[in-house]
């Protein structure tokens, strides 16, 4: 049924996406698995886009249709803590206006318990250190699906060393592009590949 879902995704298929992803929580699917499967139809979309199959209005219309499901979805995210294990800030890098898997870092954040400040997306480096100053989050997360959010993520990180702010803060960095040597380089602290690993390095950093 996940891989129908994904293929239903890949096809534009609203109505029969939506409809299989009701009827795979009826079917007590986990929801994080439902989730997988649509991040793969996602990946095939990115691939057909890069080959020319695709236009942009197709990538436009998979993330409404991503939206529709995540919104049938979060509801059934299960909440595991009460208390607050700590306060994140996090944003897509400037120039970068892709932000369906930062959302689902924010929710399983969220629903982990910790206090999420998300900025959004297409955040300049100067936000992110004014956020910094007032909050004073246990940790700061960057989202970049472009390789150009290389440059801004890096510089963000600078910044916040010139601030003072480096010591207090770990830094975590994910998106399609980013990787453990992206993270190395940018002299981020750790590089998560999904939102599940997002919330444990999370728990690490504040346990
Ligand atoms: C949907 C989509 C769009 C939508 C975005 C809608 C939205 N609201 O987000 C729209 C149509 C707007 C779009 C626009 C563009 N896109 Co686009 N897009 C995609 C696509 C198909 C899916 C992305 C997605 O949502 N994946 C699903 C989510 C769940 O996965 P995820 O984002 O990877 O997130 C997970 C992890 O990475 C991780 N994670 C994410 N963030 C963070 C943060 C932290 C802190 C941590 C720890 C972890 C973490 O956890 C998440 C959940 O598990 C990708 C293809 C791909 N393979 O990624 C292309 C892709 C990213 N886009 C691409 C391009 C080129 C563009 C455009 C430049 C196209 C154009 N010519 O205009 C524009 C750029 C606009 C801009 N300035 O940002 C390229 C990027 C190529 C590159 N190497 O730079 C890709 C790879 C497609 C391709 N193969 O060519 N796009």
């Amino acid at each position: 049924m996940l891989e129908e879902l994904s293929q239903k995704l890949v096809n534009l298929d609203e109505d029969q996406a939506l409809t299989l992803v009701k009827k795979a929580i009826s079917n007590s699917i986990a929801p994080l698995e439902i989730i997988d499967a649509l991040r793969t139809g996602m990946d095939i979309i990115g691939q057909k886009f890069a080959n020319k199959e695709y236009y942009i209005s197709d990538m436009v219309y998979a993330a409404e249709i991503f939206h529709l499901a995540m919104d049938i979805l979060t509801p059934h995210l299960q909440k595991t803590s009460t208390e607050i294990l700590g306060k994140v800030v996090i944003g897509t890098a400037k120039g970068d206006i892709h932000d369906i898997g930062k959302n689902l870092v924010v929710s399983l954040l969220k629903c982990a318990g910790f206090q999420v400040i998300d900025l959004g997306v297409d955040v300049p480096p100067e936000k992110f250190i004014e956020k910094v100053k007032e909050i004073k989050p246990d940790i700061v997360g960057f989202s970049g699906l472009l390789t150009t959010s290389f440059e801004p993520m890096a510089e963000t990180i600078e910044l916040l060393e010139k601030e003072g702010f480096r010591a207090s803060v770990r830094v975590m960095v994910g998106g399609g592009p980013v990787n453990e040597e992206w993270a190395k380089k940018a002299k981020a602290d750790a590089y998560a590949k999904d939102a599940v690993e997002a919330v444990e390095l999370a728990k690490k950093f504040c346990g």
